[in-house]
């Protein structure tokens, strides 16, 4: 009679058997290998390695096993958890120095640089033409005059013969400073400074006046609400249109070189009389309208660029201001700044000019 056999043990767990521990193993092998961060490695770990992996849920099912069983499989799955975890920390020791590598060369700090160089800043470009122009005329021996900004709507209007009924006066232009009674605007032009300046000095007078100006403009490629004009004004005896083009003539060749010439073209301005638009010869094309076989794209073919008014001051406003036109006459011109700058450096956009980002008044150098 045979006896009992021990060796028999017949409840099996399928998760259990040797093919399905070893395609757990291979799995979680072949995905520790294939982590190729640290993150990556992370996800591993909760999905291969952790407590909830597929080889920590089979461990748990070993001691519903009777003994043998029981021993076999936990052994089995004993040394597959002992090869997954060794694959992971040496997979993970890779990772790591890789990673430290990475950030030992991208975070590398040159230790040789120079630390004590504060990055220099530029004078504005309209600041450095302003006085460029003043120089200018100070070359010639006129003076520079200044007037407020915010100025006695008098003088920025009535003084010059601009009417109440003016167009320029209405609120479109102009900025009003409150209270109404006080009768204060942010100054439209610098033409007031004329006015200041003949109420305060005797003739002769020379003077050129650089300075902002405000107008309720749209913000655009080419207006802005504040932007900057230079005037300039002669009273003396004798006066008359031809000395008015000699000077901006003159003018123009110092800042753009010679063979630099203006043109007027007939205009209406209430506080000159005659008045002109004047027009410089394009700088770029000398007036032929061609570039580089095309239309010259400073001046768009036309040969000539519009700068600003001028003309012969009217005697009503020398007779407002004091000055008597049976003895004296004069010229007065007002051209923006801005503008010149765009035309003389090639500034495509006016906006550019009042943003305050260095890296467009760093190009223009230092000029003191
Ligand atoms: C005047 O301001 C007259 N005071 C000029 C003058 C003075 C004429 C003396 C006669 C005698 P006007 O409004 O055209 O004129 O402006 C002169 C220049 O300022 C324009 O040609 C243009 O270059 C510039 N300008 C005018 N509005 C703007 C603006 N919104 N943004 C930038 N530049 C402007």
């Amino acid at each position: 009679m045979s006896g009992p056999n021990t060796n028999y043990d017949p409840v099996q767990v399928s998760a259990l058997d040797e093919a399905s521990v070893f395609d757990m193993r291979d799995a979680a092998l072949a995905a520790i290998n294939a982590a190729i961060d640290l993150a990556g490695l992370k996800e591993v770990r909760s999905s291969h390695v952790g407590d909830r992996s597929p080889l920590a849920l089979a461990n748990r099912e070993i001691g519903a096993l009777p003994p043998q069983a029981r021993k076999d499989a936990g052994s089995r799955v004993g040394r597959a958890r002992a090869a997954v975890a060794q694959a992971f920390e040496a997979r993970q020791a890779v990772l790591e120095d890789e990673a430290q590598e990475r950030m030992l060369l991208e975070e590398r700090v040159d230790v040789t640089l120079p630390w004590d160089r504060h990055p220099m800043g530029a004078r504005h470009p309209i600041t450095m033409l302003s006085e460029k122009i003043a120089d200018v005329f100070v070359g010639m021996g006129w003076e520079i005059a200044e007037g407020p900004l915010v100025e006695a709507e008098w003088l920025n209007f009535d003084a010059l013969n601009l009417g109440p009924d003016h167009p320029a006066r209405t609120m479109q232009d102009t900025f009003w400073v409150d209270p109404p009674e006080d009768h204060l605007v942010l100054r439209t032009h610098t033409s007031p400074v004329q006015a200041r300046t003949m109420l305060t000095r005797k003739p002769p007078i020379y003077v050129a006046c650089p300075g902002r100006v405000f107008r309720t403009d749209e913000y655009d490629a080419t207006h802005s609400p504040v932007f900057h004009q230079v005037e300039g004004l002669v009273i003396d005896k004798g006066i008359s249109m031809a000395h008015l083009r000699g000077a901006l003539d003159h003018m123009l060749q110092a800042l753009f070189g010679e063979g630099m010439r203006t043109r007027f073209r007939p205009s209406y301005f209430p506080f000159t009389e005659p008045s002109a638009e004047m027009d410089m010869v394009c700088f770029i094309c000398h007036g032929s309208g061609q570039q580089d076989e095309g239309e010259c794209r400073t001046c768009r073919g036309e040969g000539w660029i519009e700068l600003g008014g001028c003309g012969i001051v009217n005697p009503r406003v020398l007779i407002a201001c004091g000055v008597d036109p049976e003895v004296y006459s004069g010229f007065a011109f007002g051209f923006g700044i801005d503008r010149l700058l765009m035309f003389r450096h090639g500034v495509a956009d006016m906006r550019d000019i009042f943003e305050g980002d260095i890296r467009f008044a760093t190009p223009f150098g230092v000029e003191l």
